[in-house]
Formats: structure tokens, C-alpha cells, sequence
């Protein structure tokens, strides 16, 4: 039995949905300089080039159409909204000491609009957006001048959406610094030559991003003490590739290595685990004593995690990871997406269970989803059978967690609507229940369409989880 005030969601990021890339003042992030393609997170330049296709400048033009976006989330009965802020937006070059009114405004109507609906806008205040300029005069977040940048930015939309917003999440999939570092701390680790100037410049980035993220909480609580701020990681699991103690340990050392940043968040304190850490690799972190008070203080009140897909580590092999999480060894058990992202809705059930156990604190799925070529008939109409089979599964998986005895505040389905693929910039990788008629090369009338597991979701949304069957939903 899913609680009566579970919020039954959906989540995008600013980026990959609104386009209006300079609109109202709003200035270049990192996700603007992210062309199309495979991989296009390894080769990026810092600069907009001629000739070179940028999805996220138009996007699905929510930034123009988000009213009747959401009056159609409004008939799938969304419970809640989850969104970032575009830092660039309200700081266009992310240094300035006045904000940018354009940008606070249309914020304003994005959630006066989600309010007016009745759906509670959950609001990420960094999702792979750090200001462009931040990374490329100021280093990214391995600089401590970004704390008081952030805490500016932070002040003044709690400030200014009090009463509007009262969930919140600082940074999102704050643990992938490691595996997508310019999208999630904003430094370019291009520029060091060994693994070891590598793992300073992440861990110095990451050591920045939580203390930021305890100083948003205390902001965001004295501004009112009513607003929920979560943290958020990516939390897909990693299993041992065989029962060889190595494969393991190894893979047990690798979850730490994303737990990290959660141990910090809820606990306030660095783990016992992370001397060793700084010891072998010789890191050098430029702290300051008020830092490990503002840990202490800003913990989160509960604990967001964007789950797809588990991984499979052997011992001693290169650790790779994408947006989904690690990259792995195939797992001979389980089917893959399109993408090659393997599907696993058990281990959802195995993610809650565990965070449970470490954490005893409310969980929140802000992200789970499937990436899907979609179709249309010769009837127009959209029959998506792979994703009603992925959400059916991972919500019984849900389900049972809770049976097992995790609080779980709620499930943000990622992508209600089509929207720009984070890790390949692809169009085509379609997550929604609403199709945009856009293409990967940009062509299209972003025309929107519900698909049938739009009929399904808003089924599952309006029995509060209970009723699961789809079949009705494949004639
Ligand atoms: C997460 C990000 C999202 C998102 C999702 C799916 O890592 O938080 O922004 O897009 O992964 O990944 P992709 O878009 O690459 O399919």
C-alpha cells in the first residue's frame, strides 16, 4: 500500500527541456556547450562553435509552452513536478551580486502555474548547470569562490519562492563528479595528466559541492523552516561479477565511493573510510574549520536518488560510468534497453532496502525511466509497450520496499514528457508519456502527443499504485 500523500511525479531538468538557451538575459551553462552525439561528454569544447548542433538551445521549447505542458500533467493527475532552476538564468554569469529579474520571474509563473494545478513543484537547484563562466575563469567547483557564488544564488531563490517551493535537492547525482565531471561539478579533468591530479581536482570539486550543499540547507531553512531539502545521487547498484571475494570487496569499495557523498549529506560528517582514501592518493583538500561545522548543521532531510539500472564490477577493471550510472560487465541475467542499459527492477527493491539500513531516513525516487525509440502506427498512435512493462515492474518493486520498511515520499517518473537525452544529447532517446515531435537533428514541430503510458500512468496515479495491470492499455 502506497501513503495516501505519496507523490506520484515526474522529473526533468531545466536544461534539457526549456531551450530559450539566452533568452531574458539568461547565460551560457555547461549543458549549452554539450553538442549531439555518443560520447559528446568526453569531446567538449567550452566555447559554442559554428556549424556544431546544440539540442539543449531549443530543446522541447518548455521554456514557451510549459502551461500546456502542464495542464496535460495536470490530467495525468501528477502529484508533483520535479524541475531545476537554470543558475544562469537568475545568474546569468554565475558571479554577479545582483540577480537577474527575468529569469526569477519566469520561475515565478512555472510555479505559480504548478500551484494553481494543485502539483508540488520539487525543485533541483543544480542539475548539470553550472554557469559557464564559473568553469572556464574560475576552475568549477575545485575553486571555494563558487561557495559564495552558490550561496548568493541559493539566498535568493529561497528567498524568492517561499511558500511556492517546499521541496527542494542541491546538486544532482552529486557522487557522478567521478564518472561525468563537467556536468555534475563543472570541472574539466581534461586538462590534468595523471589519475592522481584527476582524483584532487574531483575531490577537492566534490569536498566544495557539500559544503555548499549544508550551507543551502541552512538557507533554505531559515527561510523558512518548513521547506524539505533533500540531497541527490545516482544510486544504481553494483553487484560483484562473480563470488570471488576481490570481485566483492571491490565492488563494495566502488559503492562507497558514491555513498561518500550521502554519508556526508545525512550524517554531516566525512566518513572514517575516507582517510584511507585521501591517504593513498595522496590528496591535498584546502578545507577550512567552518566547513565541517556547516556539514554538521546542513544535513538533508532526506535522501534523493535517480536509479535506472544495476552494474556488474570485476575486480581491477577500468571504472566507466554514464548518465545511468557505472558501466560494467554484462550481466548474462538481464535484458538491456536499446541503450544497452540493463534492466533491473528487483534491484530497485535492493537499492531502498539498503539505504534504508544505512540511513533510516526518507527516501525519495526522483528519477527512474526507460530510454525508448518510440513508433507511431498507421493510426497515429504510440503503443509503448517496453516502457508500461519497465514501470509496471519497478513500481511492484517499489511496492515491496515499502513492505519491507522503507518511507519513500514519492516517485518522479524521468521524463513525463520527451525531452534532450543528458548523455548522448539524443532526441530520439525518448523517455515520456507525452511524445515531441522533434528530431535529433533539430527538425520538428514540437508538436506533443500522449502515448498509451500516458493512459497507464494516470491509471496507477489515480488507484494510488494499486491497480497495475496494463493490458487494457496494448489494444
Ligand atoms: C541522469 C540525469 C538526467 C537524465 C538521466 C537519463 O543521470 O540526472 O539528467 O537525463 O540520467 O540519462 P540520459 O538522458 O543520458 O538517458
Amino acid at each position: 500500500m502506497f501513503p495516501e500523500d505519496f507523490l506520484w511525479g515526474g522529473a526533468i531538468a531545466a536544461n534539457q527541456a526549456e531551450g530559450a538557451y539566452l533568452t531574458k538575459g539568461k547565460g551560457l551553462s555547461v549543458a549549452d556547450v554539450l553538442p549531439v552525439g555518443e560520447q559528446r561528454i568526453g569531446k567538449v569544447t567550452l566555447d559554442i562553435q559554428k556549424d556544431v548542433f546544440y539540442p539543449s538551445h531549443e530543446a522541447i521549447d518548455f521554456y514557451h509552452r510549459f502551461e500546456e505542458d502542464i495542464e496535460l500533467f495536470s490530467e495525468l493527475g501528477l502529484k508533483c513536478f520535479r524541475t531545476s532552476i537554470a543558475w544562469s538564468r537568475i545568474f546569468p554569469k554565475g558571479d554577479e551580486l545582483i540577480p537577474n529579474e527575468e529569469g526569477l520571474e519566469y520561475y515565478d509563473r512555472l510555479f505559480d502555474c504548478l500551484n494553481k494545478k494543485g502539483i508540488e513543484p520539487v525543485v533541483t537547484l543544480s542539475h548539470f548547470e553550472t554557469p559557464l563562466h564559473l568553469v572556464k575563469e574560475y576552475g568549477g567547483w575545485a575553486n571555494r569562490q563558487l561557495l559564495t557564488f552558490f550561496d548568493r544564488y541559493t539566498q535568493v531563490v529561497f528567498n524568492r519562492y517561499r511558500g511556492k517551493v517546499k521541496y527542494w535537492m542541491t546538486f544532482n547525482e552529486i557522487n557522478h563528479a567521478h564518472t561525468i565531471p563537467l556536468l555534475a561539478a563543472g570541472i574539466d579533468v581534461n586538462q590534468v595528466a595523471s589519475e592522481k591530479e584527476k582524483l584532487q581536482l574531483i575531490y577537492q570539486a566534490s569536498h566544495n559541492m557539500l559544503v555548499a550543499s549544508a550551507q543551502a540547507v541552512i538557507n533554505g531553512k531559515k527561510v523558512d523552516e518548513n521547506n524539505r531539502i533533500g540531497c541527490m545521487l545516482s544510486l544504481s547498484p553494483i553487484y560483484p561479477a562473480t563470488c570471488s571475494p576481490k570481485d566483492v570487496f571491490e565492488s563494495y569499495e566502488l559503492r562507497r565511493r558514491s555513498l561518500f557523498y550521502s554519508d556526508i549529506q545525512l550524517r554531516g560528517e566525512y566518513p572514517a573510510y575516507f582517510q584511507r582514501i585521501a591517504e593513498e592518493n595522496e590528496l591535498n583538500l584546502e578545507v577550512e574549520p567552518i566547513d565541517f561545522e556547516l556539514l554538521k548543521k546542513g544535513t538533508c532531510d532526506y535522501l534523493g536518488f535517480s536509479f535506472y539500472r544495476s552494474s556488474l564490477h570485476e575486480a581491477g577493471m577500468k571504472i566507466l560510468g554514464n548518465t545511468g550510472g557505472l558501466l560494467g560487465k554484462k550481466n548474462p541475467y538481464l535484458e538491456e534497453s536499446e541503450w544497452g542499459w540493463p534492466i533491473d527492477p528487483l534491484a530497485l527493491r535492493y537499492v531502498c532496502n539498503e539505504l534504508t539500513d544505512r540511513y533510516q531516513k526518507p527516501l525519495f525516487i526522483v528519477e527512474n525511466g526507460l530510454g525508448v525509440r518510440d513508433e507511431i502506427n498507421s493510426f497515429g498512435e504510440i503503443i509503448d509497450e517496453a516502457r508500461m512493462s519497465y514501470l509496471n515492474n519497478h513500481i511492484k518493486s517499489m511496492k515491496d520496499a515499502i513492505k519491507d520498511g522503507s518511507t519513500i515520499l514519492g516517485y518522479t517518473w524521468w521524463g513525463p514528457i520527451d525531452i534532450v537525452s543528458a548523455g548522448t544529447g539524443e532526441m530520439e532517446k525518448r523517455y515520456g508519456f507525452i511524445y515531441v515531435d522533434k528530431q535529433n537533428d533539430g527538425t520538428g514541430t514540437l508538436e506533443r502527443k500522449k502515448k498509451r503510458s500516458f493512459e497507464y500512468y494516470k491509471q496507477i496515479i489515480a488507484t494510488n499504485g494499486e491497480k497495475l495491470d496494463y493490458q487494457e492499455f496494448l489494444k
